[in-house]
This record gives structure tokens, C-alpha cells and sequence, in this order.
């Protein structure tokens, strides 16, 4: 496959959710996917969050002023869009993720459109600009890590600036003190470590927004801007793993397949499991989701003969949107939601 020592370092930093977590409604703190692009950032001991640009009203806030103000809580499924990249050929280097760059977590904090609002968006403004105390050089330029959000989604009040993660304080790999909160969003929106929030009158146009993060199918492809999760859904690997390829052994009768599904585009429809390909896909049992932007339970009931089998599963949301069986290939290696496919072993 050839992933280099500098992939395996970014690997190593980074971390994926192992994906027998998938049976938790919200994923415990220490098992959600990490990724930081830099380094997690020393937070200044007089860190306030500072509110401005086109807005009436600039605000100021420390982290106590921010915990008097209306609380909300919001079960999101957050993942990144490199998800997928490392089955991509030929490969892009970058973090190798296989599937497991995903967690569910319990955000608690205030709505960042009631804080706009308290600011007061002025005429002009079309998006707001999130930048992080986290700093590095990326493509050769040194940045702080930003990005902005299309002003109406700031305001739609889905978003959150999140000071909580499952009912405890930030940790500090999750962006403490204070981290934005996109649900429906891949991740590289939900800006941690969040310092400023500049309200823009023209489109950002820094290296993770015009560079980064843009579904390209070629060098010269100017290609769009990644926003929204494309629907996924994922399994458990049924049974136990060999050490080293982690390959599935079980035993022969009934054996319960679960997993979770989701999709930033609209809500699961249903998802379908494939024994052996073919084209007999049968749906899975679905549960509603814990939240709006949360996952939803699936469950299928296999009866598993002695032998050689690949399990496969997809999801289709109500916007018709589903999973391909290969992979897109595009130059940063993002949205990749090709289906799992998990090899398993019955005797
Ligand atoms: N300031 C800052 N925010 C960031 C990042 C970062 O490196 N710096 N990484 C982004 C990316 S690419 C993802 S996928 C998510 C990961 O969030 P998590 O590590 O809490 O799972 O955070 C996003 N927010
Ligand atoms: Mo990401």
C-alpha cells in the first residue's frame, strides 16, 4: 500500500474510533475518532472569545459568561472527510483512515445563532469566519487553523459553540476550551480550540477553505467545496478478530449483525445488508436516532453457514442519497462512502 513514516506519525497522533464502538448511542469520550491537524494548543489563562466584524455589537465573552447563558445539549455524529481515503487508489497521502473516523458525541453549550444575534449581523455580512488558537504550516503556508460557515447555516440555530462533550468539560484533544459544533457537517467545520468568530461582508478564502477541503477530481479541477456527510452506514465486525489482519472468526447459526448509519443530507431511510455481493441486498432493522443529527441502530439477523463470507451493508437516506460499491477517487481523498465490506470466517 506504501504509507510512509510521515502517515503512520499523523496515525499515530491521530486516532480512529474502533468500530466496536458502534454500539454505544454516544460514544465515550476516550473512544471518539481524534484529529488535529497541528498540535493541541496551549489555551491562555485569560482566553475570552472575541465576537466581530460586520456585526453592531462586539462582544467578549469568557468561558464562565458563556456557561450563564441558555444551555442546550445535541447528540451529533461528526465524521471526517478524509474517512475512507486509504482504500482510495492510486493512494493520497495524507491521515490513512479506513472507515473509523467517526463518533457520536453529547455537545453541551450555547447556540451560536443566538450569540450572532446578540451581536448583531449587519447588512453585507455573508459568512462568519471561526479561527483557532491552533497554528502550523500547511502546503507551505503558515496559518492558524480557520474556517467559515455560509452565514444562513451560522444563524439556522442547528450550530452549537460547545464548552462540553458527554456531560464533562471539554478535553483538551476536543477542542477545550470552546469548539464549533456543525451538526450534519464533516468535521473540519466543527472548529475547536475556537478564539475568534469574525462576521465576513465577502467568501473566506484561506487555505482550509480554497485549498483544503474540496472535492477535486483532477490537479487542475477547481473542484467544491465539501460540506455535508454523504449517508454511510457501518457495521460491528461480527465475531473475534485475528491478531494481526483482524479477520472474523465465528461460529456457525444465528448471529445478530449491528452497526449505526447516518447522513448529513437528510435523515437514514433504511439500510440493506449483502451477503457474499450478488445483488440480494435485504434490509436491516432500523431505530430511530437518539437526535435529529445523531446515528441510527441497525440490527440484522444472519443466519451464518460454515465457510468463506464477505458481509457488506449501505444506507440510503430520504434524500435518495446512497452508498457506491467502489470508491470515487479525487485528489484530497475526501467523501469516500463506498461500502464496508468485512471478510469473516465460519467454523
Ligand atoms: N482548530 C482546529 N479545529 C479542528 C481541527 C484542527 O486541526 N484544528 N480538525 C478538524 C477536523 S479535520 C476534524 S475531522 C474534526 C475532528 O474533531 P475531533 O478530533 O473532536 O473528533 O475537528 C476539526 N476541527
Ligand atoms: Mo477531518
Amino acid at each position: 500500500m506504501g504509507i510512509s513514516l510521515d502517515e503512520l506519525q499523523l496515525a499515530a497522533r491521530n486516532h480512529g474510533m474502533p468500530l466496536e464502538a458502534l454500539r454505544y448511542d454516544v460514544t465515550p469520550v476516550g473512544l471518539h475518532y481524534l484529529l488535529v491537524h497541528f498540535d493541541v494548543p496551549a489555551v491562555p489563562a485569560d482566553w475570552r472569545l472575541q465576537i466581530a466584524g460586520r456585526v453592531g455589537r462586539e462582544l467578549s465573552l469568557s468561558l464562565e459568561e458563556l456557561r450563564k447563558r441558555p444551555a442546550v445539549r445535541r447528540i451529533v455524529t461528526m465524521e471526517c472527510a478524509g474517512n475512507g481515503r486509504a482504500r482510495l487508489e492510486p493512494h493520497v497521502v495524507s491521515q490513512p483512515w479506513l472507515s473509523e473516523a467517526v463518533g457520536t458525541g453529547e455537545w453541551g453549550g450555547v447556540e451560536l445563532g443566538a450569540l450572532l444575534e446578540e451581536a448583531g449581523v449587519l447588512d453585507g455580512a455573508v459568512e462568519v469566519l471561526f479561527g483557532a488558537l491552533d497554528r502550523g504550516i500547511d502546503g507551505g503556508v503558515e496559518q492558524a487553523y480557520e474556517r467559515s460557515l455560509p452565514l444562513a447555516d451560522a444563524l439556522a440555530g442547528e450550530a452549537l459553540l460547545a464548552y462540553e462533550l458527554n456531560g464533562a468539560p471539554l478535553p483538551p484533544q476536543h477542542g477545550f476550551p470552546l469548539r464549533l459544533v456543525v451538526p450534519g457537517w464533516y468535521g473540519m467545520t466543527s472548529v475547536k480550540w475556537l478564539e475568534r468568530i469574525t462576521v465576513l461582508d465577502r467568501p473566506f478564502d484561506g487555505y482550509q477553505q480554497a485549498h483544503a477541503y474540496r472535492f477535486r477530481r483532477s490537479e487542475d479541477d477547481e473542484g467544491e467545496l465539501l460540506t455535508r456527510m454523504r449517508p454511510r452506514a457501518l457495521m460491528v465486525p461480527p465475531g473475534v478478530p485475528d491478531f494481526m489482519t483482524r479477520r472474523r472468526f465465528l461460529a456457525p447459526g444465528r448471529c445478530l449483525l449491528e452497526g449505526r448509519a447516518w447522513s448529513g443530507l437528510a435523515s437514514v431511510a433504511a439500510v440493506e445488508v449483502i451477503v457474499d455481493g450478488g445483488s440480494a441486498w435485504t434490509a436491516a432493522r432500523l431505530e430511530p436516532p437518539a437526535d435529529r443529527a445523531a446515528w441510527s441502530r441497525w440490527t440484522f439477523e444472519w443466519d451464518a453457514e460454515p465457510g468463506e463470507h464477505e458481509l457488506a451493508c449501505r444506507a440510503r437516506d430520504e434524500a435518495g442519497h446512497t452508498q457506491p460499491l467502489e470508491p470515487e477517487w479525487n485528489v484530497g481523498g475526501y467523501a469516500n462512502n463506498a461500502v464496508q465490506r468485512v471478510p469473516v470466517t465460519v467454523r
